[in-house]
């Protein structure tokens, strides 16, 4: 007699080819579609589901938990899980998984992408092209900061943090100071030639810098009013972390008074809203959360995603768990 097969929700539009590999496991329920589901949609769907493939957008907390009591796994495609409720996850047994490692280059990438054509004033140099108004070499047409020989400032040092430091000091001369909750080994910090120093010493010493913090509460408004009042006039500040780790009227505030240079953009509090404010400056690229958005890569996350929810639900040894304590002894 044939065993149903576990019913597994892929909430969001993936790769056929990877939804292709899940349906030879799974009983699925996908959303080629891509709409965004309400909250009361995502629990509709994922009733009597064993697993679901979530990516930022879909919360997973305690109301979702207790009205879908056969979830086991929730396979985020993201490296991030602040869409998840981890410690009620925790109390209903619920394995989280992230996708670590697969996206940590092409997010440094872009990360010196986006502090590039901020200090270098990329963008507004081609909106101003475009719109036709180019007629003349000028001295100080979209002068903007040099990017080699200064001082990067990195907060958050994890994986990509690292990936941004070594491209800063190997491959721009650049000075790198860093804040972190912890220090890194002596042999990390020598690879990165990074140093450690305190966070207001990095926002005053900074003349670019990259936030490539984790969002939690304690992170909330990392970067407000008091922190952009300690940084320098030229100074540029580039967010490849999360939305709500930087107040976003107060940038725009310091942006339009020109206390820092410039602002590079990926994430914002509430995306894909953007605060009207920011969409009022000129000095700021903004980016709509496409730092891991390389097709290797998006399609490595994908791969990862599903190859956890097959090795949690089928061999019972998830990849990349966030939450081994539910696993318990297994
Ligand atoms: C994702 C990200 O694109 O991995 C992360 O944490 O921010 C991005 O790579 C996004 O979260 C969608 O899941």
């Amino acid at each position: 007699m044939s065993k149903t097969k576990p019913r597994v929700v892929v909430a969001r539009a993936v790769y056929p080819d990877v939804l292709a590999q899940l349906q030879t496991y799974f009983d699925i329920q996908a959303n080629q579609d891509d709409e965004v589901w309400s909250p009361e949609r995502l629990i509709a769907t994922l009733r009597g589901a064993a697993g679901t493939l979530t990516t930022g957008s879909e919360r997973i907390d305690a109301e979702v938990l207790s009205a879908c009591p056969e979830l086991r796994i929730c396979a985020n495609m993201a490296v991030g899980f602040n869409n998840f409720d981890v410690p009620a996850m925790n109390a209903a047994g619920v394995l989280a998984t992230n996708t670590p490692g697969v996206l940590t280059e092409t997010t440094a990438d872009f990360g010196f992408a986006l502090l590039m054509a901020t200090a270098r004033r990329i963008t507004e140099g081609e909106h101003f092209l475009r719109a036709g108004r180019w007629t003349k070499w000028s001295y100080d047409l979209f002068a903007g900061q040099d990017v080699h020989g200064t001082t990067l400032g990195i907060l958050g040092m994890g994986r990509i943090g690292q990936g941004i430091a070594r491209r800063g000091a190997h491959g721009f001369g650049m000075q790198v100071i860093y804040h972190n909750r912890s220090r890194l080994s002596p042999e990390l910090e020598a690879d990165c030639k990074a140093r450690y120093v305190s966070k207001d010493e990095l926002l005053r010493s900074a003349d670019h810098l990259m936030l490539v913090l984790p969002y939690s509460p304690a992170a909330h408004h990392a970067i407000g009013e008091a922190e952009l009042a300690l940084m320098k006039p030229t100074a540029t500040l580039v967010n490849i972390a999360r939305g709500g780790i930087v107040d976003d009227a107060a940038l725009a505030r310091a942006l339009r008074e020109g206390r820092i240079a410039a602002a590079g953009l990926d994430v914002f509090e509430g995306e894909p809203q953007v605060h009207p404010d920011l969409l009022a400056v000129p000095n700021v690229v903004l980016t709509p959360h496409i730092a891991s958005a390389s097709v290797p890569t998006r399609r490595a996350m994908a791969q990862l995603a599903a190859d956890n929810l097959v090795a949690f639900l089928v061999h019972g040894k998830p990849l990349t768990p966030v939450n081994p304590e539910v696993l318990g002894d297994r």
